[in-house]
């Protein structure tokens, strides 16, 4: 009685101590379904599993965490991944070129320590019971996704979701993301961020809308490009490092209430054909960079802006009055080196290096100086005329020179 009891012990023991073993390995590459049932032991698995391109399905029982990654690249065969008990991966979930998986299974997983997921076109929906609500960087490219419910993350480092070309609605209860949001080219998505406070870089391109009603503060730059809401809003931005809205066609209508501050890498709005109103700064003083305007636009009002650190290119397709850019320009406002307002009608260019010279005090700038001629479709206004640095321009340089030159080399 005794002795067997002694024995069964040391059974226990004994295969405790293998199962400890198997779990302790730095790697294991499951080529079978079989490889993976050796591990239904381990709770824990201290390292990576690959799953090799022989798999067609494959089901990891028992796990909780695996400390290290999950990864199954180029298999054209696999269908199916699931992991019913599995709750945390440490390191990275990364999933490539994977043709025909069509079936994501982790009821239970709700941390992931990176997640990149790269070509997995028959991936439709994800199977996250639980949901993922912890993880720090996240790519998403190339999947049949419509949505992401089951990863709902409060704060990330990198969020990049790209070419899902069915991905029509995006929504998350990030509060802060402290490096990058990146989400372009994939369907008509609604994104929405309701509870987003801050991120440090933020573009969208191709989506449908934008709902981040509390974001205040984007550190580096804000891209809106080619989008397709006709209307945007930023209700509660107050500083932005710089704002390049662009080739949205259908946009109308703009609102940033309380925007205040532009940084270093300055304001652009180009070529979104149907603005033919820039509005919508009603509270901005201060650009720390340049500012860009470009389109078919008549108006363009920041009754509050004071002051320009950069450079100011204005060119417009329709008929603009340049007065309220001259008059900032002549009460020393602008303080980049160049100013060039050019419209239909009019066009008004100034090289303000000797300007920005006597601003700051410092010394050895040369002034630029254009042709001093006017063309027939060029007429110079005389608004300005009375700064003793306005040069006349209409043909001493390109705007694309200077979009070149003093623009994209901030952005
Ligand atoms: C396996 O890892 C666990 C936890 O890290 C550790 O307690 C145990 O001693 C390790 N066992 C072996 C055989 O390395
Ligand atoms: C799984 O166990 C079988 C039998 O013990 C062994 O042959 C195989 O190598 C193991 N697989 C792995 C990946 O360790
Ligand atoms: C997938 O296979 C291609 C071609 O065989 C190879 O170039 C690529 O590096 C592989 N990718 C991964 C992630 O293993
Ligand atoms: C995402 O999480 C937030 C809380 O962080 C919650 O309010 C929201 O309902 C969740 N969204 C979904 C789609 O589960
Ligand atoms: C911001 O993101 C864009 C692309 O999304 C990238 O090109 C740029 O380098 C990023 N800027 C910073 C300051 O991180
Ligand atoms: C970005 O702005 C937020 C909110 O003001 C701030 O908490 C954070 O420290 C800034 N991050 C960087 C890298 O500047
Ligand atoms: C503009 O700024 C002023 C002063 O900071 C503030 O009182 C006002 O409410 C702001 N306007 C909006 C629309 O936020
Ligand atoms: C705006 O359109 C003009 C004329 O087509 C082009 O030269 C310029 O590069 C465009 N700007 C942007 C930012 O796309
Ligand atoms: C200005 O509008 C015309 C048509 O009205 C369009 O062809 C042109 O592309 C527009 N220019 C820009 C820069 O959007
Ligand atoms: C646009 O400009 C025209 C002509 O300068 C002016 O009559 C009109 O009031 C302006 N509209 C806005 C919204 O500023
Ligand atoms: C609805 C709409 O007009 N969307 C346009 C937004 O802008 C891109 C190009 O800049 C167009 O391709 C879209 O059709």
């Amino acid at each position: 009685m005794f002795q067997k009891l002694f024995l069964s012990a040391l059974a226990i023991a004994s295969i405790a101590n293998a199962a400890t073993n198997v779990c302790n390995e730095t790697s294991i590459t499951a080529t079978a379904q079989s490889d993976l049932d050796n591990l239904s032991g381990c709770t824990t698995f201290g390292g990576d599993i690959i799953l090799a391109p022989t798999l067609t399905t494959a089901t990891i029982t028992g796990i909780q965490t695996i400390s290290g990654n999950l990864v199954c690249n180029n298999n054209t065969q696999i269908t199916s991944i699931s992991a019913p008990s599995l709750r945390t991966i440490g390191g990275t979930f990364q999933l490539t070129q994977l043709t025909i998986l069509n079936t994501l299974s982790f009821p239970r997983l709700s941390s992931i320590g990176v997640i990149d997921w790269v070509t997995l076109p028959a991936v439709s929906g994800l199977s996250f019971t639980t949901g993922v609500t912890s993880c720090q960087d996240v790519t998403i490219s190339d999947t049949d996704l419509s949505s992401l419910t089951g990863i709902n993350l409060t704060t990330v480092s990198k969020l990049d979701i790209n070419n899902n070309v069915n991905l029509n609605d995006i929504e998350m209860g990030l509060t802060e993301a402290t490096y990058q949001v990146d989400i372009s080219f994939n369907g008509k998505t609604a994104v929405s961020f309701p509870y987003l406070q801050w991120a440090y870089n933020l573009t969208f391109q191709d989506v449908l809308s934008v709902n981040t009603p509390v974001l205040s503060v984007v550190n580096a730059s804000y891209l809106l490009i080619n989008n397709v809401f006709n209307s945007f809003s930023a209700p509660n931005l107050t500083t932005v490092g710089g704002l390049s809205i662009d080739e949205n066609m259908s946009l109308t209508n703009i609102s940033f209430p309380k925007l205040t501050t532009i940084g270093g890498s300055g304001l652009q709005v180009s070529n979104n054909t149907k603005l033919t109103t820039i509005a919508g700064f009603p509270n901005l003083t201060t650009v720390n960079g340049a500012i860009v305007l470009e389109g078919n636009f008549t108006n363009a009002t920041f009754p509050s802006l004071t002051l320009v650190r950069g450079a100011v290119n204005i060119d417009s397709d329709e008929d603009f009055d340049c007065s309220s850019f001259n008059s900032l320009n002549s009460q020393g406002g602008i303080r980049g080196n160049d100013y060039k307002c050019a419209a239909a009608s009019t066009t008004t260019s100034v090289a303000l290096s000797a300007t920005a010279t006597a601003l700051s005090g410092a010394t050895g700038a040369s002034m630029t100086t254009g042709s001093g001629t006017s063309s027939a479709s060029s007429v110079a206004t005389s608004k300005s005329a009375a700064s003793p640095n306005l040069v006349v321009s209409s043909t001493g340089f390109t705007l694309s020179a200077l979009l070149a030159a003093v623009f994209f080399g901030i952005f």
